[in-house]
């Protein structure tokens, strides 16, 4: 068994390689190389085109991330199937990193932070926890686990999703013909889903525009579900009050952008749920040692959908 690895532009491969081969119990991973002998798994991030070329017997394309929009980008074979990973250290992450932008939005704390700031002491009334509704746009592997994080802060949760949902406490929406409900009723929209062609750009104007007014939008799965000129119109008439962005269009952001700056957007770079290396070792091989045993895995990606 061979098993290669691209991931352009990774700093410090050697970890990655000795920790598959440890978890895979033999000396069978190599950093790729273009005249390399062909390969029957690839483990892989942002791979180029050459890769996939170069590898026409290759049986399964490893995902170090859970989108895998990029991937099925390039031309696949049909035969190569696409696995991405499963939580893998991610779901906490995103948990805490959407509970704490809910909270700064819910408890106000930007403007308690800047009266601070001043030398100004004020109290206002607290909000009313029950009307700071949730809503989820994707309620799959991270969306399952940020749901279950805030419900523990007592927001009332909603989820959408492509095909109806059961968590407990968590009223589900499913389908193209619920999301008008769905957004009428959501204070904080909370986007969790893949980028497909479904469901690129949108967070636009109709979505804003059906939220409670003076909404807050989290933004924290592909920057192409948000149509960045809508975002603004949207946080300049006051439906939106504010936006909290982690991933976008052109990642770096390109210096000088237009959110750069606006006092009502607070942005990360792309770093709400980091792929951890152990964690990722650990999936990806028990996966790749239960196929060589003939057993079933999970995780698979339905190209049809695009996730
Ligand atoms: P999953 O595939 O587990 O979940 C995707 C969810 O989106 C599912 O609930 C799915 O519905 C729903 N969905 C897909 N298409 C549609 C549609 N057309 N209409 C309605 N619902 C739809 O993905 P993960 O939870 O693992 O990851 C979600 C995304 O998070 C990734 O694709 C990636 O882009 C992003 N991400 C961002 C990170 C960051 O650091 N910012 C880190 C990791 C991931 P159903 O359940 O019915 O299939
Ligand atoms: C991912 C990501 O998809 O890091 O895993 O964005």
């Amino acid at each position: 068994m061979r098993v290669s690895f691209c991931c352009p532009g990774l700093e410090d491969v050697g970890p990655w390689l000795q920790g598959l081969d440890e978890a895979l119990g033999a000396s069978c991973t190599t950093l790729w190389q273009p005249d390399d002998p062909p390969a029957d798994y690839g483990v892989v991030w942002a791979p180029p085109q050459s890769f996939i070329d170069a590898q026409p017997q290759m049986k399964v394309l490893f995902s170090m991330g859970a989108g895998v929009d990029a991937m099925l980008r390039l031309n696949l074979p049909t035969h190569l199937q696409v696995n991405r990973l499963e939580d893998a250290g991610m779901g906490v992450q995103m948990a805490e990193y959407v509970c704490q932008a809910v909270t700064r939005y819910f408890r106000d704390l930007p403007t308690y932070e800047a009266q601070m700031a001043a030398g100004q002491w004020h109290y206002r009334a607290p909000p009313s926890r029950r009307s700071c509704t949730v809503g989820l746009l994707g309620v799959g592997v991270l969306g399952t686990r940020v749901a279950r994080a805030l419900q523990i802060f007592e927001y009332p949760v909603l989820s959408w999703s492509r095909t109806p949902k059961t968590i407990d406490g968590v009223r589900s929406f499913s389908g193209d013909a619920s999301l008008p409900d769905f957004l009428r009723e959501t204070q904080v929209l909370v986007c969790l889903l893949p980028l497909t062609p479904q469901t690129r750009g949108i967070l636009n104007a109709q979505t804003f525009a059906l939220l409670r007014p003076g909404a807050h939008v989290i933004n924290v799965a592909r920057g192409a579900h948000l149509v960045e000129q809508d975002l603004l119109a949207a946080l300049a008439s006051g439906q939106l009050s504010g936006a909290t962005l982690d991933v976008f269009a052109q990642e770096p952001l390109a210096a000088g952008h237009v959110f750069v700056g606006n006092p009502k957007i607070t942005m990360t770079p792309h770093v709400a749920a980091r792929t951890l290396r152990s964690e990722t070792i650990r999936q990806v091989a028990e996966k790749i040692r239960a196929l060589q045993r003939g057993e079933a895995v999970s995780g698979w990606v339905q190209k049809g959908h695009g996730y």
